[in-house]
This record gives C-alpha cells, sequence and structure tokens, in this order.
C-alpha cells in the first residue's frame, strides 16, 4: 500500500506531485536542511528547501507566485516566489518523527526572516501551518491572511497562536 500524502503540488508545474512523508525523507540531501533550528532557534525539526521542491517538480517560468492552502483551518496564502525562492523551507519532521499538529503539522512552510505579520506580502502569517496543497500561479491567488490588526488578533484568539 502506498503511504498516504501529506502535500500535494501543482498548477504551472512539469510534473504535479503528490508527496508523502517517506517521499521528503527521500529527496535529495542537497535539498535537505538538517536542524533548522540552526537557521532560527524559535525553530525544531528537518526540513526540505523550497529550492528542492521547484526542482522535484519542474517550476514553470510563468510560475510567479506560491499559493500555499491549509484545508484543516481553511487557511490560505499567496506569496510572491522571487522573493523566498532561496530561503523558504518545509518543516516535514521533528526528531524523526512527522510533525505533530501542534507543530503545524504534517507539513509546515517557513520563511526566516518574516515581515511582522499583515504588513508584508512576505509576513510571519506567510508561515502556513498544516499546509496540504502547494499551487503555483503566474498571478497573485487566494488569500485570507488578516487584513488589519483586529483581523489578526481575531485569527490568534480562534487558533490558540
Ligand atoms: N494554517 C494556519 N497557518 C498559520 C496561521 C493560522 O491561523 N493557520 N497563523 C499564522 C500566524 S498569524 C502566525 S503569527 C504564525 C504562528 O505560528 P506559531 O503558532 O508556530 O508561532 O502562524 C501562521 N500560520
Ligand atoms: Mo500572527
Amino acid at each position: 500500500m502506498n503511504a498516504p500524502f501529506v502535500l500535494k503540488i501543482d498548477g504551472e508545474v512539469e510534473r504535479p506531485t503528490q508527496l508523502s512523508f517517506s517521499d521528503f525523507a527521500e529527496i535529495d540531501q542537497s535539498f535537505q536542511v538538517v536542524d533548522v533550528s540552526r537557521i532560527d532557534p524559535q525553530r525544531q525539526g528537518d526540513a526540505v528547501t523550497l529550492n528542492g521542491v521547484l526542482q522535484l517538480v519542474g517550476v514553470k517560468p510563468a510560475a510567479r507566485y506560491l499559493g500555499l492552502h491549509a484545508a484543516r483551518d481553511d487557511f490560505h496564502a499567496s506569496v510572491p516566489l522571487e522573493p523566498i525562492r532561496d530561503r523558504a523551507f518545509f518543516i516535514y519532521r521533528v526528531a524523526g518523527q512527522a510533525l505533530a499538529d501542534k507543530q503545524g503539522g504534517p507539513i509546515r512552510f517557513y520563511i526566516p526572516d518574516f515581515a511582522e505579520c499583515h504588513t508584508d506580502e512576505v509576513d510571519e502569517c506567510a508561515n502556513v501551518k498544516f499546509v496540504d496543497h502547494v499551487e503555483f500561479t503566474a498571478e497573485r491567488g487566494f488569500d485570507n491572511r488578516p487584513e488589519d490588526d483586529q483581523e489578526h488578533a481575531d485569527l490568534h484568539d480562534r487558533s490558540d497562536n
């Protein structure tokens, strides 16, 4: 039996893909980030770089935005690819195990050096937890990140972030 996938990747790519936990673990060593706390002391675990995923799926030149979808809590961000392509990663493992719910698992997107929430397209809110679908688009896609202090405070109240 095939392992259940944890992340679906499609849109402007040559090879739409569904990745399981073991697929992540088997991605080439050159794209693995062992111990993300070396990059951001606030974060734990192991990751695969966004660049690794871009290579795997064969991202098309038309792709300018990265859609990060979390069905679990209906949270979505559409982030410009260029400013993050060499620094973002997908955290998928902590201490050898799949990332737990409370850590934003099974897959958590992470961009080091983000702006404060709702101040920029690349902000802390773009560090989407529970990502189950990544979609590359030519134009900015669906995004329901908070747009002001009130919406942001409400989100944190709701989700005990
Ligand atoms: N799926 C999902 N991802 C999310 C959010 C959310 O509500 N749902 N909140 C965002 C916000 S506003 C912040 S500040 C960070 C909080 O991450 P942390 O709980 O790991 O500190 O997650 C971001 N990613
Ligand atoms: Mo936030």
